[in-house]
């Protein structure tokens, strides 16, 4: 993303969230994910198609302000070695601005959402946003990606594989960001400015594996619920198909990036060999933190079904991240390797 499309992104935000033309549904709107938190959009039934519904609305505001605008998304697995390093959080005109000072107060006094110059919501109490990484934590990388794509290829894979999505693409990464006492680690989390290109990511990646086949697509999960979403008019199925949203909405997420592409290709076709692909030196990015389940009321079942699926994607040999240098400690893995491995063909 350019940094003219940062700082316009930025901008409009700040827009939405300030001006007084927009601050009443900017406010309605957000709130809306405090009142249902706990009442199933964030469980199967509705996590992936509800958010869609939500970035849809969230991005027809920032339209009000310019009609080029729409939500972009944080590939966090492209900065995994170091995810607080990443263009997101760069305290400039052009990013979110950094980390909170504290504890105990955690405000983030620096950037465009920076204390006194900018509010969280009222229902979220007003205030500073806040936030307390958790720089210690490992993120899922590019390997991890790629490989819980092949793992749960297959369209009867749906609830593994948005378990997994769930948990350790996106509840797991809302309290790395927000860690203890952070907005992101919360019921007021979507008033936090990163929540939406979190949650963007997460979409790509369930758009991603919609691609696969009409069966992805449209699984029969979602296809023939009843009820409608919580707080809205729709139906899952109205939001399965990216580019057929309501009102002759289409999305189309683009990517990865040109110079990256040899290097996904590479990782993506070792995917398919989670023996060969599990030998490259990485750090362990699958975990269950108990935080994470009191905050998002993670069922006992599913919590069992991860441990399970958490040991498929174990990495043979553990490695410590300041082992590497560079483009390698940035992406969390030797790039080397995977050329090896790659090429080797074992
Ligand atoms: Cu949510």
């Amino acid at each position: 993303m350019s940094i003219r499309d940062r700082k316009a992104y930025v901008r409009a935000v700040k827009l939405i969230s300030t001006h007084p033309w927009f601050r009443k549904d900017y406010e309605k709107l957000l709130t809306i994910h405090k009142t249902y938190f706990n009442q199933q959009i964030h469980e199967f039934e509705y996590f992936l198609p509800w958010h869609r519904w939500f970035i849809l609305k969230y991005e027809d505001l920032l339209r009000r302000v310019s009609c080029r605008i729409t939500v972009p998304y944080w590939d966090f697995t492209l900065t995994a070695g170091e995810p607080f390093t990443g263009a997101i959080w760069n305290k400039t005109a052009a990013g979110l601005g950094g980390d909170g000072v504290g504890p105990p107060r955690l405000c983030v006094k620096n950037g465009q959402f920076r204390e006194g110059k900018w509010f969280l919501i009222r229902s979220a109490g007003g205030g500073c946003l806040k936030r307390n990484f958790l720089r210690d934590e490992i993120f899922p990388d590019l390997i991890a990606l790629q490989q819980f794509l092949s793992m749960f290829s297959s369209a009867d894979k749906l609830k593994d594989f948005e378990l997994m999505l769930r948990n350790d693409f996106h509840n797991n990464i809302h309290f790395f960001i927000g860690g203890f006492g952070g907005t992101m680690s919360g019921l007021d989390s979507a008033t936090a400015p990163e929540f939406f290109l979190l949650h963007a990511m997460v979409d790509k990646i369930w758009a991603d594996w919609q691609k696969k086949s009409a069966k992805h697509l449209y699984p029969t999960e979602f296809l023939y619920q009843n009820g409608k979403m919580p707080g809205t008019e729709y139906y899952s199925r109205d939001f399965l198909n990216l580019s057929q949203q309501p009102r002759c909405t289409a999305v189309k997420y683009t990517g990865p990036d040109k110079k990256m592409k040899p290097l996904v290709a590479m990782i993506q076709k070792l995917s398919a060999r989670p023996s060969v692909i599990n030998r490259i030196p990485r750090r362990n990015w699958a975990h269950l933190r108990k935080e994470v389940i009191d905050i998002f009321k993670l069922k006992a079942v599913e919590q069992q079904r991860l441990k399970v699926l958490h040991l498929l994607f174990r990495p043979r040999v553990a490695l410590k991240n300041n082992a590497l240098q560079g483009v390698d400690r940035k992406l969390g893995f030797s790039v080397k390797k995977v050329q090896e491995m790659a090429g080797s063909g074992k």
